[in-house]
């Protein structure tokens, strides 16, 4: 692992997206305002990055909307918001900016990696940490939230109205996604993983072969493309860390091994973009699961914040 500080030239634009409608439960649609509440723009520029906010995109009160088909809740207003994602975003990269998308709950996840796929022409990896699959489709899914099931519109599959958001173009190749610390599938996703041959280095795969297997997977797509994108579901790390996230896991990745996966591929990997999802303030304990988040950030585009830098910041003679 490198030491050095890797600085990165290129300027970050912020994005809020505050949409809950992709899930049920309530309060991740305010994560942009608590995050912000939490400076995070100040916090991310003491870590050395140029960074501007633009705002959140505005969305649609789930009490003035009409649901829809019960396989595809409010499909019309989160295609309608993912489309002005993916534009911001593919604008923001094309003109050499890298992107961070606040959530909202993950189907903000679709219009970002939309985005950012058109900006590559479609030569994009995607790490994806995730307790959950978020791959079923229309057809498999048990709830009818479409945060379960963007990931396989993003390979082409299911609804093509979730499909075709920002293009008819498939918008990430199924051997250029990396699934990380998944723990919780269903099983229409298990079968399009082996249908597919998808890669995904389970929270299993994790305790059994450490750290070192999961670096291994990460060298392994990164070889092969030239541009990732990073998507965090902070469900995946384990509650005593982040009580905030929409789903709360006891058994998720540790802080040590998150922190030090982040780090790794900042250093690492041409990240061009991280979203940041399912964050509920409603849940969080004293801001503790912002305040990971935006050292994860930080550390996914490269550079450092945590308690340790901020502790030697106000230290220093
Ligand atoms: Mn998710």
């Amino acid at each position: 692992m490198p030491m050095s500080h890797q600085s990165s030239d290129h300027p970050i634009t912020l994005i809020g997206v505050p949409l809950d409608l992709g899930a049920k439960n309530l309060g991740v649609n305010i994560g942009p305002e608590a995050f912000r509440h939490q400076n995070i723009v100040t916090k991310l520029r003491k870590s050395g990055l140029s960074l501007s906010d633009s705002g959140n995109i505005a969305v649609g009160d789930r009490t003035e909307l009409d649901p829809g088909l019960p396989n595809l809740r409010y499909l019309d207003e989160i295609v309608r918001v993912n489309t002005k994602l993916a534009a911001q975003t593919e604008a923001a990269i094309t003109s050499g900016h890298k992107v961070v998308v606040i959530g909202g709950d993950h189907s903000v996840n679709l219009g970002a990696m939309s985005g950012a796929s058109a900006s590559q022409n479609g030569n994009i990896g995607l790490i994806y940490f995730d307790a959950h699959g978020d791959m079923n489709t229309a057809d498999t899914t048990l709830s009818g939230n479409i945060h379960g099931m963007h990931l396989a519109s993003l390979m082409g599959f299911g609804a093509p109205e979730l499909a075709h958001v920002h293009g008819e173009q498939t918008k990430l190749a199924t051997d250029q996604l990396l699934h990380v610390g998944g723990s919780d599938w269903d099983q229409a996703e298990l079968d399009l993983i082996k249908r597919e041959n998808l890669h995904a280095f389970t929270l299993f795969d994790l305790l059994t072969q450490g750290l070192g297997g999961l670096i291994t997977a990460i060298d392994e797509l990164n070889s092969r493309v030239p541009a990732i994108w990073i998507s965090l579901d902070l469900d995946c790390i384990d509650q005593i860390y982040a009580p905030g996230a929409g789903m709360p896991n006891a058994k998720g990745m540790t802080y040590r091994e998150i922190a030090t996966v982040a780090e790794y591929i900042g250093h690492h990997c041409n990240v061009i973009g991280v979203d940041v999802v399912e964050y509920n303030p409603l849940q969080d304990q004293l801001g503790k699961t912002a305040e990971l988040g935006i050292e994860l950030i930080a550390k996914f585009l490269g550079h450092n914040y945590s308690w340790y830098t901020g502790y030697m910041d106000q230290n220093q003679l």
